[in-house]
């Protein structure tokens, strides 16, 4: 292996990461060091986005700084328990560390556009199982069939794989995905991962900005280290798991985490009341000029908008009124610390892969209820504003596809677009025409 930090106290490789980035420094590597069983699980985190991020760390040893932001001041502390970091291109690096007998999991945040919704329609899954078994895999199922394959032919035994994205059951959704490709390329590697891999699925939550210059100056203010990479985020925190652990986990709910039979009822209550409301935000807000979270909390106008969303999710979440009351007030005072500023802009992302999960289902359920479908259908208009070129850069692996969609007149743009996300939608005249109304009168 290559690229790993080396230190004396270094913990035994007993997880891997794919995605490291500031949220899972922030949450799943946080729940490991927590963990009352920390010193015996070390992380080896990979990342394909951030090379420059592996290097970074790994001249600090892996260690960084947490900087947690309370509305009334910092609180930093030195995380470490990654005990390697690598990019993503280090393939012999990524074999080896699935390869090992002592690895009993691996924990992913790779973002929702890495979960492909039909496996045997995506492009770039169908190059990596053409490829197969020559090449470097491009995607994140590639990489993860890669490392069982390194697994299986190493006997080193069960395996759990835990997602951590903001998926509505994303461990069966990663199931899914890397069966198929592994049914694609060879029947004994899915055989064998039908035997010795479990699917966790997850709810995590820990709202994290990317962090800026402020507060590397912040982290050596507290810590008089001049941490390169450090970590802003919130004091909540939460994270929910359903699954079997076939070859053991940290001790994570020592640290406050939750193992439930069923993460069903905790992911539509986060992704509809925390995600959705997100996403409502970063494009509805941005049209009247804001741009941050707790900037947008401070406009009545949003305040309303965001009422107006909760209350059309609640309607189908099934859950008791008084709890949601709570959850939304819990919500309205995380989105409200004034000193968190995590920017519309990167929430705003990837919105043809949010909108979906964190949206579509609300509006259809409203739909289908025959309720006038305002506060559900307002996170669209907004979004088709932005993709107008109104608000910030438009950053989405189908860009390219929705401005287009969203070029045209107004009615034809709501069509356009909406029929790329749902064709039956489209054909909802009352709703097309709802849209329009809304598209035209935010801001
Ligand atoms: C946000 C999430 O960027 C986004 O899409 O909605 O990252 C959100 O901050 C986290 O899910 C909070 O747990």
């Amino acid at each position: 292996m290559s690229g790993g930090g080396i230190r004396g106290d270094v913990r035994p490789v007993r997880l891997a990461h794919l995605g490291l980035g500031a949220f899972f420094r922030a949450h799943q590597a946080w729940y490991t060091a927590h963990a009352p069983d920390a010193e015996a699980w070390g992380i080896a985190a990979f990342t394909g986005r951030r090379p420059d991020l592996a290097v970074a760390l790994n001249a600090q040893d892996c260690r960084y700084t947490l900087i947690e932001r309370h509305a009334d001041g910092d609180r930093a502390e030195i995380v470490s328990s990654i005990a390697a970091a690598y990019a993503g291109t280090d393939l012999e690096a990524w074999r080896t560390t699935i390869a090992s007998p002592e690895v009993g999991a691996i924990t992913l945040t790779v973002t929702e556009a890495a979960y492909p919704a039909v496996p045997e329609r995506d492009d770039a899954l169908l190059a990596d199982v053409r490829r197969w078994p020559e090449g470097a895999p491009s995607t994140v199922t590639g990489r993860i069939l890669a490392g069982l394959h390194a697994r299986r032919a190493a006997d080193a035994g069960p395996l759990a794989l835990v997602s951590c994205d903001n998926l509505p059951d994303n461990g069966a959704v990663l199931r899914h995905a890397v069966r198929w490709a592994a049914g694609e390329v060879d029947s004994g590697l899915a055989g064998w991962i039908e035997r010795h891999v479990s699917f966790v699925s997850t709810v995590v939550d820990r709202i994290t900005p990317a962090s800026t210059d402020e507060d590397r100056a912040a982290a050596k203010e507290l810590t008089c280290w001049a941490d390169a990479s450090p970590v802003v985020t919130e004091p909540f925190s939460e994270w929910i798991l359903s699954g079997d652990f076939p070859a053991g986990r940290p001790g994570w709910d020592g640290a406050g985490a939750r193992f439930v039979d069923d993460v069903e009822p905790f992911v539509r209550r986060k992704l509809w009341l925390l995600n959705g409301a997100h996403s409502l935000l970063a494009y509805a807000a941005a049209t009247r000029g804001h741009e941050t979270v707790a900037d947008a909390v401070h406009d009545e106008v949003c305040v309303g908008w965001m009422g107006e969303w909760w209350d059309a999710a609640q309607r189908h979440l099934g859950l008791d009124a008084a709890d949601v009351l709570e959850y939304r007030n819990a919500l309205r005072y995380r989105f409200a610390n004034p000193r968190i500023r995590h920017r519309l802009a990167q929430i705003g992302m990837d919105g043809s892969q949010k909108l979906p999960v964190r949206v579509l289902p609300v509006l259809r359920a409203d739909l289908a209820a025959g309720h006038s479908p305002v506060g559900a259908a307002r996170p669209i208009a907004a979004w088709i504003r932005h993709l107008r070129g109104e608000t910030f850069e438009v950053r989405d692996p189908a860009a390219a596809t929705f401005t287009a969609a969203a070029s045209g007149p107004p009615r034809d743009a709501v069509r356009a677009v909406v029929s790329l996300l749902d064709e039956d939608l489209a054909e909802q005249r009352d709703l097309v025409r709802l849209i329009e109304g809304l598209v035209r009168d935010l801001g």
